[in-house]
């Protein structure tokens, strides 16, 4: 078989094995993400975050994933489901939202479709191997250069019929297969500055580049404290956060116009999150990045929305608080303190904590009354 006819052959495969789109690029050094990496690193910019910015050289490079790699297959998979609920919606007080992107294993499901490109290439004799969003390599850069989206302000890669409702992979190759590259996809941002605008925390600090101490998507899953300034900002986000590409007016036509039915995966209730044992929650929330597999971690951003959305009420939103704010995990006490003073409780957080815990917890206490007397 020609190296033509391959290289259309494995793209036949993955868009038959479910990919919306598929490109094929030459295995070179990514060099636009090497040099940012290497700057917001240098800049603070990534916080605490590991993921690619651990070791920019080895993730910017397809040759340490495989010494021999001629080409990479890049595939995007498009979860602009139109039936799922308004991401901002939460339709009830005391219930936290779940991006788009995680309310399927949609990573499972890509993985499966470029399972079946490397599986071609191997039955033919070459190496693959198949890389979705691992700390391996940088994900955008490979499907811009393959023309696959562009780059849109918010940093996502967007298409032209999905907006940036897409995940990227890729399958690293030995096999020497022809560039189907023509030009790089038209920029489709013109002049709007929508997702700049509207995120919550400011985090686009500039055309491209996200701050990640302050982009939601990371502080919801960091760990360590959410930042007391961001926790309105984070409002009922449990996990992920879209409003850059909610706005965003591409992303908006990919979505259509039909009316969100499907709530049952885009919305938690907060009371059984901060309930439920740890196997209970892990095994709910399998495919989410929670770091150490702690639940605490996701514990601690339910206290933050429901100190944000319960209503003092609800005859469960007290002892839910109270149990958080006898914990021995300093990090939950605070959070709870955190969302008792939002909520009105605050004469009860001083009887319940003894006087150093109160210490422990001055802060946090200050800025949730002033929050309080300023936007409740
Ligand atoms: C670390 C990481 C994060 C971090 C940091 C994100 C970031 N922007 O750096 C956090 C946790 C915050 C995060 C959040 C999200 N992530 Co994430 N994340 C990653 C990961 C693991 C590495 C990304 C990376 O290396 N970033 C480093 C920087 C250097 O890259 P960059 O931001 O793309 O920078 C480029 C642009 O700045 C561009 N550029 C340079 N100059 C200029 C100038 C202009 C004018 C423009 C427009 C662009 C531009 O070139 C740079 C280099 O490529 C990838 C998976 C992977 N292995 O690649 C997924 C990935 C990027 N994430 C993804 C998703 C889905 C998300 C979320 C939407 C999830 C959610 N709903 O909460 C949010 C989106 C937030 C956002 N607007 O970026 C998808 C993105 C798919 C897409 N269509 O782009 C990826 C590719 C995973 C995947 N395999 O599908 N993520």
């Amino acid at each position: 078989m020609s190296s033509r006819t391959l290289g259309q052959t494995v793209c036949d495969v993955a868009l038959q094995a479910g990919c919306s789109s598929v490109g094929i690029i030459e295995a070179e050094i990514m060099t636009l993400s090497r040099e940012a990496l290497l700057n917001r690193k240098a800049l603070g910019l990534a916080g605490d975050m590991q993921f690619t910015y651990r070791n920019p050289e080895r993730s910017s490079d397809p040759k340490r994933i495989m010494s021999e790699a001629r080409s990479i297959v890049a595939a995007t998979f498009a979860y602009s489901n139109p039936t799922q609920a308004r991401y901002s919606e939460a339709t009830a007080p005391g219930v936290g939202v779940i991006s788009r992107f995680a309310r399927d294993n949609y990573y499972a499901q890509l993985r499966t479709s470029l399972a079946a490109v490397a599986d071609c290439l191997r039955d033919r004799g070459y190496k693959a191997e198949v890389v979705v969003d691992s700390n391996a390599l940088v994900d955008r850069e490979v499907a811009w250069r393959a023309g696959l989206g562009w780059f849109g302000k918010n940093s996502m890669v967007l298409s032209h019929k999905d907006g940036s409702w897409i995940l990227l992979g890729s399958v690293v190759t030995d096999a020497e297969l022809p560039s189907t590259v023509d030009a790089p996809a038209a920029d489709g941002c013109s002049s709007c500055t929508k997702c700049i605008d509207y995120c919550p925390t400011k985090a686009i600090i500039a055309p491209g580049v996200i701050d990640a101490r302050r982009c939601i998507a990371w502080l919801v899953q960091s760990p360590s404290s959410i930042p007391i300034e961001y926790r309105p900002a984070v409002g009922t986000r449990l996990y992920g956060c879209d409003e850059c590409q909610e706005v965003c007016p591409p992303s908006q036509i990919a979505l259509g116009s039909s009316t969100p039915e499907d709530l049952d995966r885009s919305q938690v209730d907060l009371y059984w999150i901060l309930s439920a044992s740890n196997s209970d929650i892990l095994a709910n929330v399998d495919s989410w990045y929670i770091p150490k597999r702690d639940p605490d971690y996701v514990r601690r951003t339910a206290l933050v929305n429901l100190g944000n959305s319960a209503v003092e009420e609800d005859e469960r939103t007290w002892p839910t608080i109270e149990r958080y704010l006898r914990s021995d995990n300093v990090l939950l006490r605070s959070h709870a303190v955190w969302a008792a003073k939002r909520l009105g409780f605050a004469e009860r957080v001083a009887e319940v904590l003894k006087p150093e815990q109160l210490l422990e917890v001055e802060a946090e206490m200050e800025a949730a009354v002033e929050l309080r007397s300023k936007s409740l």
